[in-house]
């Protein structure tokens, strides 16, 4: 009987091609391009760069490890191929060699002993990192299917798009963040500000991230928390000092009265709404959905599921689900009328 060999070598290159071109299609992805936004390759804060240069180094390790194996393996197959001449007969048995066996035994545990270092060396330089005074504290939570950022210092409290400021390496103002959930596991994961943490109930991580350049960084609920894990999406605003500055001043205004929408502010306080939802200064202060004294602040409603418009606003209020499947907020079945004014309140909460 002929074996067929060549078509098994070929398909294995094969797989190995494409799989160096998918991790050079992931490193060549340009920094800061809006596909990339969650570029793990594009590190922007010291725990990231450690997290990132960590790997690279891991990578590199089991990159020569693999090279050295793979080449082995490849001479092997083809300079002892079976022959026809073979077919029913034993190869030689080789036992026993003391060098051999104390080299395959002691350079893997070196190998093990210094990635453990360094892994060790990181997770030290991470989560013992001395917090300055100058540090942000924001306490984040976890919700099915949303994100609450409260912060004490600063008695600001809102949902899914966290600001903080950028942070000056020769003066650092990096942000410290407690995690904590308020149903299920979820995880906070902004790839290029840093590694991935879990909020679990009962219990309070921590972690921090000083980002060097402005801009707006993605990020993604890691943790499945349930149907609309997909659609618990995270958008950090990372500010200059003066926007940032701006920023807070804008959410410790109380919220504005404005004449013109005293109807849909009826509606509001006349309907389930405050039972779930806070404005400053009105009657509804309920926690259970996120806080909208500022709603109009934030770029995009329901945990970035959908741009904040007024449209899509009507019919987040009209149809929860037609925007998020599975979300915890229920349809009201209001009036169109009454969706209307209530839309019109909404937009005046700046
Ligand atoms: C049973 C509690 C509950 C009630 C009642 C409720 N909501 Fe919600 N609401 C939620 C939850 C939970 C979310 C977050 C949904 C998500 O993103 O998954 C939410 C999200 C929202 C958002 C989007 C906020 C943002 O920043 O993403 C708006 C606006 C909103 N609700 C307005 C209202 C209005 C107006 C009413 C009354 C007609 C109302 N809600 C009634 C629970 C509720
Ligand atoms: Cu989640």
């Amino acid at each position: 009987m002929r074996f067929e060999r060549k078509p098994v070598t070929r398909r294995a290159v094969e797989i190995i091609a494409f799989l160096f071109w998918c991790v050079a299609l992931a490193a060549a992805q340009p920094a800061r391009s809006p596909l990339s936004s969650t570029n793990i390759f594009a590190p922007a804060s010291t725990p990231a760069k450690t997290i990132f240069g960590l790997s690279v180094f891991v990578l590199a390790v089991t990159g020569v490890i693999f090279v050295v194996v793979f080449t082995l393996l490849a001479y092997s197959v083809v300079k002892f191929r079976g022959k026809a001449a073979d077919i029913g007969r034993e190869p030689p048995q080789v036992y026993g060699s003391t060098q051999i066996e104390l080299a395959w035994t002691v350079i893997p545990v070196l190998i093990v002993a210094v990635l453990f270092l360094a892994t060790a060396r990181v997770i030290h330089a991470i989560q013992d990192a001395p917090k300055p005074a100058a540090a942000l504290d924001v306490t984040v939570i976890g919700h099915q299917f949303w994100w609450e950022f409260r912060y004490p210092k600063l008695g600001i409290v809102t949902a899914n798009e966290l600001h903080i400021p950028v942070s000056d390496p020769a003066h650092p103002t990096p942000t410290f963040m407690k995690l904590l959930s308020a149903d299920t596991d979820h995880s906070f994961w902004i790839p290029e500000l840093g590694g991935k943490t879990d909020l679990i109930p009962n219990r309070v991580n921590e972690m921090w991230m000083d980002p060097h350049r402005p801009g707006i960084y993605l990020g993604q609920c890691a943790q499945y928390c349930g149907v609309q894990h997909a659609k618990m999406l995270l958008r950090v605003s990372v500010d200059t000092p003066a926007d940032f500055d701006a920023w807070v001043s804008a959410q410790r205004r109380a919220a504005t009265e404005d004449t013109k929408v005293i109807a849909g502010k009826h509606v509001f306080e006349a309907t389930a709404c405050i039972n779930c939802h806070t404005v400053n200064g009105t009657v509804a202060n309920g926690r259970f959905g996120p806080d909208l004294t500022h709603l109009m602040s934030r770029s995009t409603i329901a945990s970035g599921a959908a741009e904040n418009t007024p449209a899509n606003l009507r019919l987040w209020l009209q149809n929860p689900d037609a925007i998020k499947v599975g979300s915890l907020m229920p349809a009201m079945q209001l009036s169109d009328a009454d969706l209307d004014a209530l839309t019109a309140y909404l937009e005046t909460l700046r």
